[in-house]
């Protein structure tokens, strides 16, 4: 008789982690079911969701990858062979160890997506390897709003969204209902149903902005402009919290100053948004309640304005006094479990390997000098930033060197959980730079078209087959996940391992003290006083949030705790920033230039905004999904009635959308959204079509990022985002066939 167990894992679809029951047969899922005992459990997110019932296929899928693969012939030609694990470890550690001697351990770069994957043993490799090149998405994802919140706050913060505590609610850039069709979306809509005012900052009419109460179209990359206009009528209209800014602020009178010219007047023609929307919107902002704001990668990857737009809403908040107050936004605190920092072991790599990192003189807060002075301050409160992630390496310069040998050889690349030639910007410079390489491995589940030019593809462990421990970056003191439900299917192994093992060879082993991923997170824990077997029950490690934490008192001191900036008050005016090169006080930027007369002859110039997310499918996840790629078959670009109207376009046609960069081809959909511009989706490409190149399952027909461009020399000074809402492009109908 077979053997049957239940076992408690998790799905790994979206960033939620619902927890499963898996029933298991001789080491086979054989029945998947929501498990109620465990976080986060919504009976209503499952239902909603279209995605944890594929988790059976995704597992035994068969474009999966299930065996150590080795090319054969040429680059990108899309045969292999299959490899012994240890064939192709042994065989990588040797050619980076004469990589290595070569031209010097930076001649190693990573690359990493999403939150995807656990990353620091990734960091912790190459931390001990002397590499500090590693490339992330975090210029434009998450990262620049830690940077600014941590400069202006002391720290990082998370919105405390609650219907119980909030007074009104901002959603800045962010559309949950398609990005986070979860329970916080779910609080959203009950929010919308109450008398809160909701108030969503999106030139798109999305699902979420249809439940707002106000809804703010700006033009893409003016948000900044829009928060100082909000932050003048404030002041203007005496609205502002004058005990908050007399005894936490640093700078008032200068901030008053400088928003003096940011009327409302001069704002909506700015942002084309109605006088009366914006001082509506800064009324709301300034009631006599607590106010949450949430933002969202509509302002992250605004390029040169990144940094003043989150400067500009860490003030908003700061002059009305939604800073570490219940129902407005927690200061999270530092992880009781050893945080991000340590488990990546930064402290370990030298100062001469962190001289070489691609940033210096380009990029001064992404960097190892900007991370030492910023560490200075939030350390006054004993909180540490996670270092890899807050210096990653600018990818357009880690190109280049590897293109150029400028200004060192860039020759080998390990790609971890990430798909560049459709997620990173500027696809023909990743597609030449990856060509161009001695050496490239990627850990996947798929042969994705990255994955094709590889000189290795090792499979890895997904969801169901791995443990998992979410940890916000270590950055607040909650983490979640579970176990692994079997262990893996044929030859695949967990990310950690592969670096384990290659830490090991490559002499590292004294680090590396545990054997499975279960084991490290265990010790991970261990800080804690809970073990991993407990946080398996539950799948949730946090503690209570505690707010106003500035005005309790320091034992150590007897003064208040402040906050951890260089004057120990919220910096309205930065005296951190311009020790660095940066401003004082956030000045929106010129957004980008106009379009060269080479594409302008192709039709007028209109806006365009990339990759707002859609459902059912994840960045480039999912596209092997029969069933949502019926659902959803066609690549789309949004515009509003008026635009298509004014083009000649009708609802469905074949178009082409083209920038400075490129081309790429999509089906018109009309929508509620602001005139002049267009929104095309991200990630497509089609598994089921040929492989290998030039095809690469036609990536260079319908990707967004063929449009895009990371150039450091327009990208944002401090952090280098690039710029993937608010390029110049023109549209026009498609002459060949899809
Ligand atoms: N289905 C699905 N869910 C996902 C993902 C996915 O790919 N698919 N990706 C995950 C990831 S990696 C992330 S980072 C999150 C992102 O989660 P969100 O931040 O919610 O993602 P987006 O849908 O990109 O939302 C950005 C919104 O900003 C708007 N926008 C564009 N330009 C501007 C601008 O200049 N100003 C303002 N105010 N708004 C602008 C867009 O119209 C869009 O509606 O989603 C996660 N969830
Ligand atoms: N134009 C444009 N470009 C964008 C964006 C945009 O809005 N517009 N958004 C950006 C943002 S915010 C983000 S976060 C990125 C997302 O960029 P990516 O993270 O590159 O996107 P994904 O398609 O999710 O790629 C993840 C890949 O990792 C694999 N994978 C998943 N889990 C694991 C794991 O545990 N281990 C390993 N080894 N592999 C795994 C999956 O099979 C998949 O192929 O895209 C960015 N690029
Ligand atoms: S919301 Fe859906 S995709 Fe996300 S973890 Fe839960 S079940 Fe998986
Ligand atoms: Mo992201």
């Amino acid at each position: 008789m077979v053997e049957s167990r239940i076992a408690k894992s998790n799905c790994h679809f979206c960033g939620y982690l619902c927890g499963l029951e898996a029933t298991v047969e001789d080491g086979r899922v054989t029945a998947l079911a929501p498990d109620p005992t465990r976080y986060p459990y919504d009976e209503n997110v499952l239902k909603g969701c279209r995605r944890w019932q594929t988790n059976m296929e995704v597992l035994d899928s068969p474009y999966r990858v299930n065996h150590p693969l080795r090319r054969v012939g040429e680059r990108g030609s899309g045969k292999w062979e299959r490899v012994t694990w240890e064939e192709a470890l042994d065989d990588i550690a040797s050619r980076l160890e004469k990589l290595a001697t070569e031209y010097g351990p930076q001649t190693l770069a990573t690359a990493i997506g999403g939150p995807h994957a656990t990353f620091w043993p990734l960091h912790r490799f190459m931390n001990l390897f002397g590499s500090p090149n590693n490339m992330g998405i975090g210029q434009i994802c998450w990262n620049p709003r830690i940077w600014m919140d941590a400069l202006t706050l002391g720290w990082s913060i998370e919105a405390d969204i609650d219907p119980n505590r909030s007074g009104a609610v901002f959603l800045w850039g962010t559309n949950p209902a398609q990005s986070d069709n979860s329970s916080f979306w779910r609080s959203i809509i009950s929010i919308s149903k109450t008398d809160i005012p909701l108030v969503v900052v999106d030139p798109r009419k999305t699902r979420t902005a249809a439940h707002a109460s106000l809804w703010l179209a700006p033009n893409p990359g003016t948000d900044c402009t829009l928060a100082l206009g909000l932050i003048n009528v404030i002041i203007a209209e005496d609205r502002y919290d004058h005990d908050f800014v007399e005894r936490w602020c640093h700078g008032f009178d200068d901030l008053c100053e400088h928003v003096a010219g940011y009327t409302p007047a001069y704002v909506s023609r700015e942002c084309g948004i109605p006088i009366d929307d914006i001082v509506t919107a800064a009324r709301i902002f300034s009631g006599d309640y607590p106010c949450a704001l949430l933002s969202g990668r509509g302002i992250d990857q605004v390029g040169p304005n990144v940094a003043p737009t989150h400067r500009a809403l860490a003030i908003l908040r700061a002059v009305t006094g939604n800073v570490d107050r219940a129902g407005a936004c927690l200061i999270t605190e530092m992880s009781d479990y050893v945080p991000e920092v340590m488990l990546e072991m930064s402290d370990w790599m030298t100062p001469e390997h962190k001289a070489m990192q691609l940033n210096i003189g380009h990029t001064p807060l992404q960097s190892y000098d900007g991370f030492a002075a910023a560490r200075i301050c939030t350390e006054k409160l004993g909180r540490t930033l996670p270092a890899r992630y807050l210096t990653s390496a600018h990818p357009s310069l880690v190109w280049k060197a590897m293109l150029t040998g400028e200004p060192y050889p860039v020759r080998a690349l390990i790609v971890m959980a990430t798909n560049p030639l459709l997620t990173y910007a500027d696809t023909h410079l990743v597609y030449e730079a990856l060509q161009s390489l001695d050496l490239l491995v990627v850990l996947e589940y798929y042969r994705t078209p990255t994955a094709q030019l590889a000189d290795y593809i090792l499979p890895s462990a997904g969801a169901l087959e791995r443990p998992l421990f979410q940890a916000h970056g270590g950055v607040a003191n909650m983490g979640y996940g579970g176990p692994r439900a079997v262990e893996p299917y044929y030859e695949r192994r967990t990310d950690y391992e592969f670096w384990r093992e290659l830490g090991i060879r490559m002499g590292q082993g004294e680090y590396w003290p545990d054997a499975t991923l279960e084991e490290a997170f265990a010790r991970t824990l261990e800080p804690a006083g809970v073990s991993w077997e407990w946080f398996c029950e539950t799948g949730l490690y946090y503690q209570p949030a505690d707010f106003g934490k500035h005005a309790q008192i320091n034992p150590a001191t007897g003064e208040p705790f402040g906050f951890a900036t260089t004057t120990g008050k919220v910096e309205l005016v930065s005296e951190f920033l311009p020790t660095i090169g940066g401003e004082r006080l956030p000045v929106p930027k010129q957004r980008a230039e106009a379009l060269s007369r080479k594409s302008l002859s192709k039709g007028e110039p209109l806006t365009l905004i990339t990759g707002a997310r859609m459902q059912p499918y994840y960045a480039s996840c999912y596209f092997h999904n029969k069933n949502f790629r019926k659902s959803h078959p066609k690549p789309l670009a949004e515009m509003s009635v008026t635009t298509a109207a004014s083009l000649g376009f009708n609802e469905g046609d074949a178009i082409t959308v083209a920038t400075d960069k490129g081309e790429a081809r999509y089906f018109v959909a009309t929508t509620e959204m602001k005139d002049g511009l267009v929104g095309v989706e991200y990630g497509w490409w089609y598994p089921e079509e040929e492989e290998g190149t030039p095809e690469l399952n036609g990536i260079w027909r319908s990707n967004a990022n063929l449009l895009t461009d990371c150039d450091i020399a327009s990208g944002e000074e401090m952090i280098g985002t690039w710029t993937y809402n608010g390029i110049p492009c023109v549209v026009y109908h498609s002459d060949r066939i899809q």
